[in-house]
């Protein structure tokens, strides 16, 4: 397969305005009639031929202006029809015959619970018809769907309905306009057997707007949140961006074979049911907070992505950063800011840092790909919300605001770049974005080391800021990259000190924003009155690492004092961090291990405090988790990591069990549900006092865990309680497994949560209980939510059994990707994540993990999306 280059972009050689389908729904094959209005581009010189894409079509006809073409007039190969002399102006027709009942990959038209759907993002529009399938060819289009009534009900699609009616033989059809111009990739048709349940939301302007989440029957009491997540993000997008909805329809549906979590088609989202379908007593509050967030990604791509697109796929972050940066700023705005900012940085650490420095590192903005849904990746999504962040921290909460109405004001309905995204902000701003902009073409995680110098004498505290960007693959040199520190210092007596640099006439607030852009840096600080302890890149203002000479004394300091509660966590953090790492080298070097007083001081002062804010103790008292121990070493050991986190578990377990014992039965009671931040802090207090209870698991502990089990209504509770004892000795642990089976096997999304305890439970025995569970009657091969919830879970969730030494968590991964791989080639690659780590272990696991991608890179027929993956890792 031959890789695309962002440099090789040229504007389309012809436009097409106009979009009017036919879509014809039949169980034998669907026919899909197509006639696009086309011209010639005006920005491309010279008449040119026009290469439509088209993958998996059965050809049945093609006319020009009416004139039907025979064989000669074009050229069919499998991915392109090509017309290689076309007048400036005509209007083309195909016809085109499709099997979507055959379509496992889950891209293009394919059918879910006997359902109709569509996903077109990014290039699946080309398996619906021919079409010159970029996002830079926008246009109106108008869409019948005629299908069998008493089988698919509902028929839908982008835009307003205009008209429906009953066809011969018990069919009947809808026809739908959309009014926008759009790219192909936001197209989208549903026809099916659902159930709506309904809403309406008047704008601020006064447009009322009905609001239909459509779901499989039975699924109707499980939409109330998922319609209040709308309802909030509507107000929110008005209230914070002044940004309303344009059409007088929304329209939701929920399926449940999806390769992502949900798709922003033009007013018809298309969501996987788990960011739609919950209920307390099936979805835990993490599950609801995923659908609280989803549903308003989904709905802020209205503006950021369907309103001004991207021009080519390359500029996916555009939208994608954009999108996420806006969906956490609502988030955050709707529950705890802080325990959201934590949770953000937590997944990008764990999950982004690898990617920068594994085998698939790639900027921002990617230069190549081989396949473009590789690169959905949380570099795209999480690092370019992550500088999306920063320009609101440079520029501040106005310029921001300012720099997003620029935006739309210069480039709403037009396909743009993130070069234009920066114009917008730096415009204005007023300021200079030139370096900045380095964000989007550097791979690789930055790296700080801050010095602090206090000089007694003159009254001076000065930070020396020195960064480096890590070599990353085709990146050997890098610059120095622009990047907000925001930074505060404290005074003995834990305060914010007032803040003046050198040179300013006044002190000027607590916390400053200081602008890096050389390698090293100085900041110096003037009437500081004693040493300070600094707290350095509050908030994460910027996605690095950042090492700075503080002692444990300062970290245990700044965990009590820091007013900044990113910083306050983050402290305890870095002291968590070195203590483990302390431990990982004593198990490497088999010297005995013992945890410090002092640190198990400071737990014991977090926990006797969490009633204040149970939340924020609940993120405080998690130990650093595996993954990200491991980004902090030269050659991750996880077996090592893993023992050195139990140990430490075990003894945080026994020397502070009262407390956990007590605060844990403080939150016990079954308090009436609710999912407002106060809950769910008090919930996952409640549920890590538990998990540190059942790190020794005494009779105590267990019967605590089982009465939680059978007692709780809450799946937060339930499933918290099942991991722990399927996780431990107690031979209580297969009836509760059993319990739950039986209670759920009729919820498919319950069902995904029973496999993914098993797939993450520490115990020996685990990759014998993945590999029976493949056969299990429950397991779904072709369903990606049970492939991510069995297969991706063992692979991602679980380190020191998917790592165990004999190499066989690989040879496990690699059998189920090249089964996938015929069938969903996405979900195949999204499973070879692990392998694109290599690098980053041992020469014995390189060697077993060569082995596994060698074997896969040979095998015949294999798809570009785990080629592109396999053989970048193998370099
Ligand atoms: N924009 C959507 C991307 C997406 C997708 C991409 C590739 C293959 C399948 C997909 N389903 C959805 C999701 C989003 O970011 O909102
Ligand atoms: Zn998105």
């Amino acid at each position: 397969p031959k890789a695309i280059h962002l440099t090789a972009y040229r504007p389309s050689t012809h436009l097409i305005d106009t979009v009017d389908l036919h879509v014809d729904l039949r169980e034998e094959a669907t026919t899909v009639r197509a006639r696009l209005g086309i011209r010639q581009n005006p920005a491309r010189a010279g008449a040119e031929p026009l290469v439509l894409d088209g993958q998996r079509l059965e050809l049945v006809s093609v006319t020009v202006d009416g004139v039907p073409l025979g064989p000669d007039g074009y050229i069919l190969s499998p991915d392109h029809l090509t017309l290689p002399d076309t007048p400036d102006t005509f209007v083309l027709e195909t016809v085109v015959r499709t099997r979507p009942q055959d379509n496992m990959a889950l891209e293009g038209l394919y059918k879910s619970s006997g359902n109709y759907c569509t996903q077109c993002e990014a290039e699946g529009f080309r398996k619906i018809t021919y079409f010159i399938d970029r996002p830079d060819v926008m246009a109106r289009y108008t869409t019948v769907i005629e299908a069998e009534k008493a089988r698919y009900p509902v028929l839908l699609s982008n835009g307003n309905l205009v008209g429906s009616g009953d066809a011969a033989d018990g069919r009947h059809w809808a026809k739908w306009e959309d009014p926008f111009p759009k790219p192909c990739y936001l197209f989208a048709l549903v026809a099916g057997d659902l159930r709506a349940v309904e809403d309406r939301f008047r704008t601020r302007s006064g447009r009322d707007v009905a609001l239909r989440i459509y779901v499989e029957p039975g699924n109707e009491d499980k939409c109330d949140h998922a319609m209040r997540s709308l309802k909030k993000s509507m107000a929110w997008d008005e209230e914070v961006y002044g940004l309303e909805y344009d059409l007088d329809i929304f329209n939701i549906v929920a399926v449940s074979d999806f390769n992502m979590g949900a798709m922003e088609n033009k007013s018809l989202n298309v969501f996987n049911t788990k960011y739609i379908l919950a209920r307390p007593e099936t979805a835990t509050d993490g599950d609801f907070l995923g659908i609280e967030a989803v549903v308003a990604h989904e709905y802020f791509h209205n503006w950021t992505g369907n309103r001004v697109t991207c021009r080519d796929w390359f500029q996916l972050s555009l939208k994608e950063g954009l999108t996420v940066f806006r969906d956490q700023q609502f988030s955050a705005d709707m529950n705890s800011a802080a325990v959201k900012r934590i949770q953000d940085v937590q997944g990008l650490r764990t999950v982004q840092f690898p990617e920068d420095s594994g085998a698939m590192a790639h900027p921002v903005r990617p230069e190549s790909y081989v396949e473009i849904n590789n690169f959905y990746t949380p570099t795209v999504y999480n690092k370019g919300a992550e500088v999306i962040r920063m320009y609101h921290t440079l520029l501040g909460a106005e310029g921001f605001r300012r720099g997003m109405d620029l935006y739309f004001q210069r480039h709403d309905g037009q396909a743009v770049t993130c070069d234009d995204f920066a114009a917008a902000m730096a415009d204005a701003g007023g300021v200079d974005l030139t370096q900045f902009k380095l964000w989007y073409s550097q791979a690789g995680t930055p790296e700080l080391r801050v010095t602090g110098e206090y000089d007694e004498a003159a009254r001076t505290y000065r930070l020396t800021v020195r960064q480096t960007v890590p070599p990353t693959p085709g990146q050997p040199d890098k610059m120095p990259m622009h990047m907000p520190l925001v930074t505060g210092l404290l005074g003995p007596d834990g305060k914010d000190l007032p803040l003046r640099l050198a040179g300013e006439a006044a002190p000027g607030g607590t916390s400053r924003v200081l602008e890096l852009r050389a390698a090293e840096q100085r900041f110096e600080f003037v009437d500081v009155p004693a040493r300070p302890v600094p707290s350095l890149l509050r908030g994460f203002s910027a996605p690095v690492k950042l090492t700075a000479d503080l002692t444990d004394a300062d970290l245990t300091f700044l965990t009590a004092n820091d007013s900044d509660p990113f910083n306050r966590w983050e402290a305890g953090q870095v002291l968590g961090v070195r203590i483990l790492l302390g431990l990982v080298a004593d198990i490497q070097s088999g010297r005995p291990l013992a945890l410090p007083d002092g640190f198990v001081g400071a737990m014991g002062a977090v926990l006797g405090d969490a009633g204040h804010d149970p939340a924020f103790a609940a993120q405080a008292l998690v130990l650093p988790g595996e993954s990200y121990l491991g980004t902090q070493m030269a050659v991750i050991d996880p077996i090592a990591i893993h023992e050195a986190r139990e140990f430490a578990r075990r003894t945080l377990a026994e020397r502070l069990r009262d407390r956990w014992l007590a605060t844990h039965r403080a939150h016990a009671g079954n308090e009436p549900f609710s999912v407002d931040a106060a809950a769910i802090g008090r919930r996952s207090l409640k549920n890590l006092c538990l998990a540190y209870l059942m790190a020794r698991p005494d009779p105590e502990a267990v019967g605590l865990a089982i009465g939680q089990f059978h007692g709780s209504r809450a799946m937060t509770d339930v499933i918290a309680a099942l991991q722990l004892l399927a996780g431990s000795d107690a031979p209580e642990r297969e009836d509760a497994l059993a319990a739950f089976y039986d209670r759920w096997k009729d919820d498919r999304l319950v069902v995904d949560k029973w496999f993914n305890v098993q797939a993450t439970s520490h115990r020996p025995d685990t990759l014998d209980r993945v590999r029976a569970l493949l056969d299990h009657p429950a397991f779904e091969i072709r369903n990606p939510n049970k492939v991510y919830s069995l297969i991706g879970a063992f692979a991602g969730g679980n380190p020191v059994r998917f790592h165990a030494t004999d190499g066989a968590g690989y040879a496990f991964l690699a059998d189920q990707v090249l089964r996938i791989d015929p069938m969903n080639p996405q979900v195949a690659s999204r499973l070879m994540g692990q392998f694109s780590r290599i690098r980053r272990y041992d020469a014995t696991r390189q060697a077993q993990m060569r082995t596994q991608l060698e074997r896969i890179v040979a095998t015949p027929a294999l798809s570009p999306d785990v080629f592109e993956v396999a053989s970048k890792s193998l370099e």
